[in-house]
């Protein structure tokens, strides 16, 4: 078992449309264990970090502004191979790209109010939970469905 931990960030547009408790069913009942989760109002200078990858693209102030608009929720989920499960999960970057089944194939008709983020690789995840939690924020208890989750292959 690969056992994983992601960061999952409820976009301001979810928010808004009263999508959270729809977002966080979707991870619940596929197994994920949720670890970690808050409501924040996202500033500047942390979306510049978890955006850096695009500064100096076009959307770039415009993304920032949008994952301004409201709080959002982050949360951290964790799982076997719980990076790619989630991106599964929450489906390609582009609402009007992303098939039906998916968050953002459902939810999303936009390209950039794509409802969720996701960490796209345990790399990436460890260094974006970092930036949005603190070590005491995270609470790695026992699920009691554990076991029927997971079989005794998964486990070994
Ligand atoms: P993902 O969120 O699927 O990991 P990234 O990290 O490439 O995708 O993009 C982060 C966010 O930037 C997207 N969720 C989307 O809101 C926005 N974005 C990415 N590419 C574009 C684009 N070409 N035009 C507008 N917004 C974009």
């Amino acid at each position: 078992m690969a056992l994983e931990r992601t960061l999952v960030i409820v976009k301001p547009d979810a928010v808004n449309r009263g999508l959270i408790g729809e977002i966080i069913h979707r991870f619940e009942r596929k197994g994920l264990k949720i670890i970690g989760l808050k409501m924040v109002h996202l500033k500047d200078k942390v979306l510049h970090e978890h955006y850096a990858h695009h500064r100096g693209k076009p959307f770039f102030k415009d993304l920032v502004d949008f994952m301004k608009l409201s709080p959002t929720i982050l949360i951290v989920l964790e799982g076997n191979e719980a990076v790619s499960v989630v991106r599964k999960i929450t489906g390609p970057t582009f609402g009007v790209e992303a098939p039906p089944g998916t968050i953002r194939g459902d939810f999303a008709i936009s390209i950039s109010h794509n409802v969720v983020h996701a960490s796209d690789s345990p790399e990436t995840a460890k260094k974006e939970i970092e930036r949005f939690f603190k070590k005491r924020e995270l609470f790695p208890y026992e699920r009691i469905d554990w076991n029927i989750l997971y079989s005794k292959e998964d486990l070994s």
